[in-house]
């Protein structure tokens, strides 16, 4: 944790908004994907292993608590995963990476939870790093709630595979329907899952998304998109559901937060803080991977 501790240093000189650093005292890296490297979002996550130690977040009770306050322990033969950010500055994208064992793998859309959210991840992301909440609030009309959703900061659950009728990306504060897709995220079928519901099953993932000043359900147009820039501090907030905790007759979704926060669904001041890190010249692939990789994505491309 000492890269971490010295990273927050330089944190407090840069960071433009007051911030909670949660976990306490700890402010993470998003890895530099140059556009000449940037991942193939296929599902196979090893271009992802020469990302340092660091920057890998691994399910543990330093990190993540069960946001119920319980002091749940962490137990890896029910659910292990590990989770990492990358970003790049040209495309203004925000890359995840997702690697997860499931001793039970709930993905029939029902139960406890309701609506579908069922073995995801949902990541909430204040790209300005402004705080605050971005869930609608008492005393609102309606137009005013539904323009305050998501607003400042955008969360949702990715599901793979896409669980209709929401999608792979069900952003479930905002009745957008054109978040979900190109340029804006991708994709519904960057994952590789050997498992089926009610089964164990591992799943990795990796896909991106773009960040929001001012997000509009009504369009691109009408919202302002955040343009990230080299060492600067964003908000993201990381919750991984579980749903196949408690007994049949009294089922219970267990939601493993970064920093363990109940309010992280839709108060950005409890999101955990992302710095936007340099290029690694020394840990990018050689000349000749990357060669491989272009051959790889033109083959796809044809
Ligand atoms: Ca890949
Ligand atoms: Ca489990
Ligand atoms: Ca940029
Ligand atoms: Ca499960």
């Amino acid at each position: 944790m000492k890269k971490f501790f010295a990273l927050a240093a330089v944190a407090m000189l840069t960071a433009s908004s007051a911030s909670a650093h949660v976990p306490e005292g700890m402010i993470f890296g998003a890895w530099n994907w140059p556009t000449s490297h940037l991942p193939n979002l296929d599902g196979d996550i090893s271009e992802w292993n020469v990302l340092p130690a660091e920057l890998w977040l691994e399910i543990n009770p330093d990190l993540f608590a069960v946001d119920d306050g319980s002091g749940k322990p962490v137990d890896t033969s029910d659910l292990w995963f590990r989770f990492a950010m990358g970003w790049n500055d040209e495309l203004d994208r925000i890359y995840y990476v997702y690697d997860r064992f499931d001793n039970n793998w709930d993905r029939d859309a029902g139960g406890v939870g309701c609506c579908g959210q069922d073995d995801s991840v949902e990541v909430g992301l204040d790209s300005d790093h402004s705080g605050d909440w971005f869930w609608q609030q008492e005393g609102q009309s309606e137009e005013e709630q539904l323009r305050t959703r998501g607003r400042q900061a955008q969360t949702g659950h990715y599901r793979w595979p896409a669980l209709e009728p929401f999608g792979w990306y069900w952003f479930w504060m905002s009745t957008s329907d054109w978040h979900d897709e190109e340029p804006y995220s991708c994709c519904t079928d960057s994952f590789t899952l050997d498992g089926v519901h009610g089964s164990e099953a591992t799943i990795q993932a990796e896909w991106y998304t773009v960040g929001w000043d001012d997000f509009n359900f009504a369009g691109p147009g009408e919202s302002l998109q955040h343009d990230f820039v080299e060492g600067e501090i964003i908000g993201a907030g990381l919750q991984v559901v579980d749903n196949d905790n408690g007994t049949e007759e009294d089922p219970k979704t267990w939601k493993w937060v970064l920093g363990g926060q109940a309010d992280i669904f839709g108060n950005a001041s409890s999101f955990s803080d992302f710095i936007l890190l340099p290029v690694d010249e020394a840990n990018l692939p050689t000349a000749v991977e990357n060669d491989s990789w272009g051959h790889i994505k033109a083959s796809i491309a044809q």
